[in-house]
């Protein structure tokens, strides 16, 4: 699986760090929507879900989480520990965000409004729906 990461450079000085983010220069989408998650217990599992259309660059800005992705085909896990480093994660992948450490605020640039009906939030609904849009190629 084609795991991207972003690096984005910080501007540090003797005052501390800052980044900055920049849609289509630094990222492939204009950023819509910002939100952010935290206060996420230890042993709770978000996500459970993918979409159809959004793409989005997952960001840990404080602490740390791990992020399960599952294309239909392939699994991965990914560690968020970095503020500086972005996840992109493209429509049709599966994701579970877990292993939140009590500071974690983990921090969603993304391309599109929220819309429900962009969710698929049953994994059997959405291994179907992969193997649609494989079949139509
Ligand atoms: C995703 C992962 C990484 C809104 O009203 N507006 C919003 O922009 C969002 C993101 C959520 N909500 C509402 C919908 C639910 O009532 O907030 C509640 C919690 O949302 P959800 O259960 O979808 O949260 P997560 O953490 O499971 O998933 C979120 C995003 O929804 C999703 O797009 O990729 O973070």
């Amino acid at each position: 699986m084609d795991i991207r990461k972003y690096t984005f450079p910080p501007h540090g000085d003797d005052r501390g760090q800052l980044v900055a983010i920049e849609e289509m220069k630094d990222l492939p989408f204009d950023i819509k929507r910002v939100y952010y998650i935290y206060d996420t217990l230890a042993d709770v599992v978000r996500g459970h879900h993918a979409h159809k259309c959004l793409k989005q660059v997952l960001l840990c800005v404080h602490g740390s989480c791990k992020i399960h992705l599952d294309n239909g085909h392939e699994t991965a896990e990914v560690l968020l520990d970095k503020p500086n480093e972005g996840l992109y994660i493209e429509n049709d992948m599966w994701r579970e965000m877990y292993d939140f450490t009590s500071d974690a605020v983990l921090l969603v640039l993304a391309s599109e409004y929220y819309d429900e009906a962009d969710y698929i939030r049953n994994y059997d609904e959405f291994k179907k729906f992969i193997a649609s849009k494989e079949s139509e190629n």
